[in-house]
């Protein structure tokens, strides 16, 4: 029998799109080609004639998309030969960045705020074997201060500021659009940093480009870190819909706030690193943001995994607790064709999910009338 091609990550997978050499050293873990999952049950129970997909994003191998920018960023900071990389984090970003500090044999420093980060996460990051710096204060704290010491030590930034993240973000447009074979017609994002809702239409401006490549529009974007020029837009691409937890929701104020509280700690965020390109996406793809409540975020996290079996972390629900609300008021029409992105996994903050777990537990002795007795009571 041959060999089955090997999956060997997105680096190789989009190599010709991305900003590596033939001799460069890949940094992965085999992230990416996650599964877009179509919801069979939710649509029903919403009675809305609506295609809606998830992607998987928390099948990455640290559990969050952000693995796939990581993986760029760690790939160029060793190409460029530095031994340490710096983050601040509301959890995912240090995880990832750990994990692949690890792969490479370098130092990762992740600056958290104290108290703030899901469980699995910090697991992670101590596991790995990074420095954890607690920091009392907020994510935005953290990252201000990891601007200004990597003013001053030999340390690589790999929050989503360093360009080669949301190149490697970018790749689950393609993925999408390969796997469907076109553009959806709405894709609705969870909204922290707004680092990923731009890498995404960075990917899909590049796929619907007449050459392959990008469009000049969304060059902007990309700050020259892409391969590509020109080309009109021949292929569709989506409305970009961002969803913000409305106790964390800067762009809902339009301006950046300074105490963000939320439940969905991942994106309890209040001054997003990328505003302006945030803007031009909504504006460019014709899309919106809104916000969701915390009640709407675990109630959607709670649906999902209920009624569809899959596990996302609260801030993934955002974006389809937004995509519900706005298929109900129509403002997705029905006939839609629906991505959300799940961007993490349930299993990174297991104390929100038993904290909202309603089901209560069935305790028994061991003994098999009583346990009987259990099933033949809950069927
Ligand atoms: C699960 O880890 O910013 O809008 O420091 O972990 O690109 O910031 C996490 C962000 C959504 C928001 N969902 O993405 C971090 C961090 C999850 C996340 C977001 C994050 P961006």
């Amino acid at each position: 029998m041959p060999f089955r091609t090997r999956y060997t990550g997105l680096i190789d997978r989009y190599r010709d799109r991305l900003p590596v050499h033939d001799d460069t050293r890949i940094i992965s873990l085999g992230e990416g080609n996650t599964p877009l999952i179509r919801l069979n049950n939710i649509p029903r129970i919403v009675g809305k004639e609506v295609d809606i997909y998830v992607k998987y994003e928390g099948l990455n191998p640290t559990g969050s998309f952000k693995d796939r920018g990581m993986t760029m960023a760690v790939t160029k900071a060793v190409e460029e030969g530095s031994k340490a990389i710096i983050c601040a984090s509301t959890g995912n970003t240090s995880a990832a960045a750990a994990a692949y500090a690890a792969r490479a044999g370098i130092t990762a420093f992740v600056l958290i705020p104290d108290g703030k980060i899901a469980m699995g996460k910090l697991a992670q990051a101590m596991m790995h074997g990074s420095v954890v710096i607690q920091i009392k204060g907020n994510f935005d704290d953290g990252m201000r201060l990891v601007k200004e010491v990597a003013d001053q030590a030999p340390v690589t930034i790999v929050n989503s500021i360093n360009p080669y993240r949301l190149q490697g973000q970018k790749t689950a447009a393609f993925e999408i659009v390969e796997e469907l074979g076109r553009a959806p017609d709405y894709h609705c994002l969870p909204v922290g940093n707004a680092g990923n809702i731009t890498a995404h239409w960075i990917g899909y401006c590049e796929y619907s480009s007449a050459s392959g490549d990008h469009v000049t529009e969304a060059c902007t974007f990309c700050k020259g870190h892409c391969k590509y020029a020109g080309g009109a837009v021949v292929g569709n691409r989506p409305k970009m819909i961002g969803y913000q937890a409305a106790g964390s929701a800067p762009f809902m104020r339009g301006a950046m706030v300074d105490d963000p509280e939320t439940v969905a700690t991942a994106i309890r965020i209040g001054h997003p690193q990328s505003w302006d390109s945030a803007w031009k996406v909504k504006e460019e793809s014709g899309g919106w943001f809104d916000e969701c409540t915390d009640a709407e975020i675990l109630a959607a996290q709670k649906l999902l995994a209920e009624k569809e079996g899959v596990f996302c972390e609260p801030a993934s629900a955002t974006s389809l607790a937004g995509a519900l609300r706005d298929i109900q008021t129509g403002k997705i029409p029905e006939g839609s064709s629906i991505v959300c992105t799940l961007t993490g996994h349930g299993l990174k903050d297991p104390d929100t999910a038993i904290a909202q777990s309603t089901r209560p537990l069935v305790n028994v002795e061991a003994k098999l009338d009583q346990v009987k007795r259990a099933i033949l009571d809950n069927m």
